[in-house]
């Protein structure tokens, strides 16, 4: 249990951990690259080192020591057939982008994690790789953990993917790599691209093409360096905290701004925040900014369509924010937002109700209406690190304190979390 109690004012700059996104796929790319790939300001979230423990399993060399990460690939064809199971723990990214890579490698493997993986769908991935040829079976007809593979020769494919989901068009492009032919996904959305982008700075040749991404298959990846730019999905907890706490000013540093990812930028700035983006530049094919929030009045807007995907992790937070503004927020089409660690709508609609706000699920989203004061009370992050970190902001705001059960699941993102907040609460 964490305690978390109303903040005077919040202070101060927070260098923002490195991605996760783009820390679980530097990993699995330099894991199959030929030769070494140095990773600096890696994400030693537990999620991340699920994945350095995965390819461990399958004979990769990894040195990992906090944020420094050496993999030794030796190619593809290198990984070895995993003895035990592989087990991802809460990480849908491992699991997800695993099964493409698992699918076109010639030996059984078999993937699971926890109660929360064991409960998200899997087969948004396997229908697209049976399609590819490949063998996969798993509980309830090969929609949930654990999922066992028999990778094989695959066919390249055009997928038309019913989901804007950076997993589903990553583990298709993984399997295209080791398919005969092109293999192309398009998606109804953008989703984020850190996949393309990654494989282009591993010498692989990705063809763009408006909301259509494609490789051919027998390219190999050559190792590089990655320096892992800040998360922004960290950064939006800070964001929030920021633009809703009496006399804040907060600088966080080093926050990846990629399109695709930055949606919660767009959103503070129409709901009228206090934000300075500075010193924009490029890391790695990736656009980093050092972000500035103060405290900010705030009003309602609506958030739907192809923005969805460029915040759907920050949802719940952008609902407490929402909770702080004058009028209604209206969010639509995120109904992703049910098949995460847990159902977000209907997580995010317990708690914040039980702090005193008012806000309606509905199928696809919420509706929120503001301004609400928030009080003191007992609730539960759910084992899901984006609720936790949304409890301990709104706990910053709240008359009364609030009682955070399972606070140990933010360390699934963001492990030095509760000392960021703590040093911007002392102002320094
Ligand atoms: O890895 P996991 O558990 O799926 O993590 C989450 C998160 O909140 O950290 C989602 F629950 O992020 C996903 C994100 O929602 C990470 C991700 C990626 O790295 O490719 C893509 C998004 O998921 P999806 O299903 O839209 O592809």
């Amino acid at each position: 249990m964490e305690t978390i109690t109303k903040a005077q004012s919040l202070q101060g700059s927070v260098i923002i951990p490195g991605d996760k996104s783009i820390s679980h796929r530097a990993v699995m790319f330099g894991a199959i690259a030929k030769g070494t790939t140095r990773i600096t300001n890696f994400l030693p979230g537990a999620d991340c080192l699920s994945t350095i423990s995965c390819f461990k399993q399958m004979g990769v060399h990894i040195e990992q020591d906090g944020a420094s990460v050496v993999v030794k690939g030796k190619g593809m064809d290198a990984l070895q057939e995993p003895t035990e199971l592989l087990n991802v723990g809460n990480s849908g990214t491992t699991f997800r982008l695993m099964m493409g890579l698992l699918a076109g490698r010639p030996f059984h493997s078999v993937l699971a994690g926890d109660e929360s993986i064991a409960k998200r769908p899997m087969n948004r991935v396997s229908i697209p790789l049976l399609q590819m040829g490949a063998t996969i079976d798993g509980r309830n007809n090969g929609t949930f953990a654990p999922i066992s593979i028999r990778g094989g020769n695959l066919n390249g494919i055009s997928y038309d993917s019913p989901v804007a989901s950076a997993q589903v068009k990553s583990a298709i492009l993984l399997a295209g790599l080791q398919a005969t032919g092109n293999t192309t996904v398009t998606e109804t959305h953008r989703s984020r691209n850190h996949t393309e982008n990654m494989f282009e700075s591993f010498g692989v040749n990705v063809i763009r093409d408006g909301l259509s991404v494609s490789v051919t298959g027998g390219q190999e990846l050559k190792a590089t360096n990655v320096e892992v730019p800040g998360d922004i999905s960290s950064a939006a907890f800070f964001l929030v905290a920021g633009a809703i706490v009496p006399d804040s000013t907060i600088t966080l540093l080093n926050v990846g701004i990629n399109h695709t990812r930055s949606g919660i930028v767009d959103v503070l700035e129409q709901m009228g925040a206090d934000l300075t983006i500075q010193n924009k530049r490029i890391v790695n094919q990736e656009e980093v900014a050092d972000l500035t929030i103060k405290t900010s009045e705030l009003t309602g807007i609506t958030i739907e369509g192809e923005m969805i995907p460029r915040l759907i992790d920050e949802l719940p937070v952008i609902a407490l924010l929402a909770t702080q503004a004058q009028g209604t927020t209206v969010i639509k089409n995120a109904e992703e937002l049910k098949v995460k660690e847990t159902n977000r709508i209907d997580a995010v609609v317990h708690a914040l109700n039980k702090l005193g706000a008012s806000i309606e699920g509905t199928g696809d989203g919420m509706i929120i209406k503001g301004h609400t004061p928030l009080h003191g009370g007992e609730v539960s992050s759910l084992g899901d690190h984006r609720i936790g970190m949304m409890l301990a902001v709104a706990g910053c705001i709240t008359d009364g304190k609030v009682n955070l059960k399972l606070p140990e699941a933010i360390r699934v993102s963001y492990p030095d979390f509760f000392d960021h907040l703590k040093q911007l609460r002392a102002g320094s």
